[in-house]
């Protein structure tokens, strides 16, 4: 292990003020005390390459502030040296996942850790056009994906975005025509000052490359910390990737939480989060990929394009601009007309109709286990929080002894096979619809859409979103995704759920189905007429409404391509 003490995740071990931790890093090992017991009849999973892999893809920096970076390269010769240069600093999955590991061990020992462990990290990423100038344009036409070596700005038009006559997107601050990054550098941090040192240091390391835009994220103050903007809490939920960090049978990525004599045990890592092959997100003949067939069963997969993509992942970027405000008044002009409407309806609150645009209540409760009210302690129950599904009954389910500390009592969701609790539209039903049914058949086939989120707030919060404000201050999400496809994952949920009225789900009508309106948040409606629509079951009956405008709006993006350390060591800095 490094001794570098600029080295990332060096400083990490350094940075204890409160509690003396060892010069080195301890060991995953030693920190990976059981994580779960796989059930008879499990497959056996892959031992992923961690050191090889970069740290923000399987794991997930999940720091408080981050930068994004996008370079123009200039000069090769010097944007190689720049690379190695940067190379030690590169952070692995071990590395991410080790201090992932004391982390929490430290928070189940002491109850907080505030201030006791912390790290900066880096990442990198490029997209096509930096790898035809790292190596040859040949060479980055032996990546099979169209959308990744056409960019996200030439698919501007498909995702829906804003376009103009030319199908040029408009209003973009970087991914543009104009301006198409090569390299993309993340950095992240707890620590604001701890990331703006980093920033300048690596500014001050590089040459050869120019400095194109910066983007800075940062978890938002108060109480709205892990909330986006519109007020809700985010990153709850994300598929558990199956897979081991050693050869010890159940050193898993991904910890186990319920007991090996439950049958959920097989498919799922806790209740909520489905167990998916890693070839869903990282690259390598080595990661089996989810069958359509069944949930367990693992799909053999292929050997990347070019061969040097092994142990790489495709990473989506998206700046995706909020309009809180617009946001909000919506939600309060539709809940005051239809409470004066429907007399069911009366009493109805611009929170709970956002929560139904949404699928969760502000603090993150699912409104298919609390139809009628915000609950702050069910959401704040790791398990409660993200456990339940749609079309069935959620069962209940048998958990190891520490995960089941305390219980989960909260009332359980009921089937809504007919999206009456959660409307099919709402966002989290949109982008995984969990047990449903969808038109693509079983929901063993959703599991094949699943992404990696590792989005972050930008711009400043207002004190309180859901308060009248006439604000226009640039604020939203710096979207981040990691995928084996693009096209398959990250433009599948947007082209094919998202935008769609009619898919994952449609309500059934007596004659036809009846359309269950776009993604109240994402969905799009392409150029000119950007008129969305929503349905919302009232009394029994699917009633669609016109959603006026986008409140998310894409301001920027790319497709970007996260190398192993192997291909930026052999391949991209040589
Ligand atoms: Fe979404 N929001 O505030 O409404 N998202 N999202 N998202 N999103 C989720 O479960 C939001 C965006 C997914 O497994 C939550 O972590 C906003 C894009 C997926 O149950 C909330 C923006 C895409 C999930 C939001 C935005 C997705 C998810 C619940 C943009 C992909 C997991 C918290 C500004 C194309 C669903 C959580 C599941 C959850 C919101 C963007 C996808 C609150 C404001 C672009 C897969």
């Amino acid at each position: 292990m490094s001794q570098n003490p600029r080295h990332p995740a060096a400083s990490f071990a350094a940075a204890s003020a409160a509690m003396p931790l060892p010069n080195a890093l301890p060991s995953i090992a030693a920190l990976a005390t059981s994580q779960g017991v796989p059930p008879a009849g499990s497959p056996t999973e892959p031992v992923l390459d961690i050191h090889d892999i970069q740290g923000n893809s399987l794991v997930g920096f999940n720091s408080d502030a981050q930068a994004f970076l996008f370079f123009r390269i200039d000069e090769v010769a010097a944007a190689k040296r720049s690379l190695r240069a940067l190379l030690p600093r590169v952070a692995t999955v071990e590395e991410v996942l080790a201090f992932r590991r004391l982390y929490r061990a430290l928070r189940a020992r002491r109850g907080r850790v505030a201030g006791s462990v912390a790290a900066t990290w880096l990442n990198l990423a490029v997209s096509s056009p930096g790898i035809a100038k790292l190596t040859s344009q040949d060479e980055a036409d032996r990546f099979t994906s169209d959308a990744f070596k056409l960019g996200m700005a030439a698919r501007a038009a498909l995702l829906g975005d804003d376009t103009d006559v030319h199908g040029n997107p408009v209003g973009w601050m970087v991914g543009h025509k104009a301006m198409t990054p090569d390299l993309l550098v993340i950095l992240a941090s707890d620590s604001v000052e701890a990331l703006e040192a980093e920033l300048e240091r690596v500014c001050a390391m590089v040459a050869g490359l120019t400095l194109q835009h910066v983007e800075r994220g940062h978890n938002l103050p108060g109480r709205l910390s892990g909330h986006e903007h519109f007020g809700f809490k985010d990153g709850i939920s994300q598929p558990g990737v199956r897979g081991r960090v050693s050869d010890a049978p159940t050193d898993f990525l991904t910890p186990r939480l319920i007991d090996p004599s439950d049958p959920l045990a097989l498919s799922h890592a806790k209740p909520g989060q489905p167990l998916v092959w890693p070839g869903q997100f990282v690259l390598g003949r080595q990661y089996p990929v989810q069958s359509a067939l069944d949930e367990v069963t693992p799909q053999v997969n292929v050997d990347p394009q070019p061969a040097w993509a092994v142990n790489g992942s495709f990473l989506v970027f998206r700046r995706l601009t909020q309009n809180v405000p617009g946001f909000w008044k919506f939600a309060r002009d539709m809940a005051t007309e239809l409470a004066g409407k429907h007399p069911s309806l009366a009493g109805l609150t611009a929170t709970h109709f956002a929560s139904l645009l949404v699928g969760r209540w502000p603090s993150g409760a699912p409104i298919m286990r609390t139809p009628d009210a915000d609950d702050e302690a069910m959401a704040a129950h790791r398990i409660a929080v993200n456990d339940f599904q749609f079309a069935l009954a959620t069962p209940s389910v048998k958990l190891l002894p520490e995960a089941a500390d305390p219980p989960d009592q909260f009332s359980a969701a009921p089937a809504d096979d007919e999206g009456v609790r959660c409307p099919f539209g709402a966002h989290v039903r949109k982008v995984n619809p969990r047990d449903d049914t969808t038109e693509l058949g079983g929901s063993e086939r959703t599991l094949l859409k699943r992404i990696l989120r590792r989005g972050i707030p930008f711009g400043m919060a207002l004190a309180d979103p859901m308060r009248p404000s006439r604000s226009k201050a640039d604020r939203g999400l710096l979207f981040v995704s990691y995928q084996a496809s693009i096209e398959d994952q990250f433009e599948f949920l947007m082209t094919d759920w998202a935008n769609s009225i009619v898919n994952p789900r449609a309500y059934p009508g007596a004659a036809d189905d009846i359309p269950a309106g776009h993604d109240p948040i994402i969905g799009q409606q392409g150029s000119p007429n950007r008129q969305r629509t929503f349905t919302l079951p009232i009394d029994g009956v699917p009633t669609t409404f016109t959603v006026p405008r986008d409140f998310v709006t894409t301001t920027g993006g790319g497709y970007f391509f996260a190398p192993s350390i192997t291909a930026l060591k052999t391949v991209l800095s040589t």
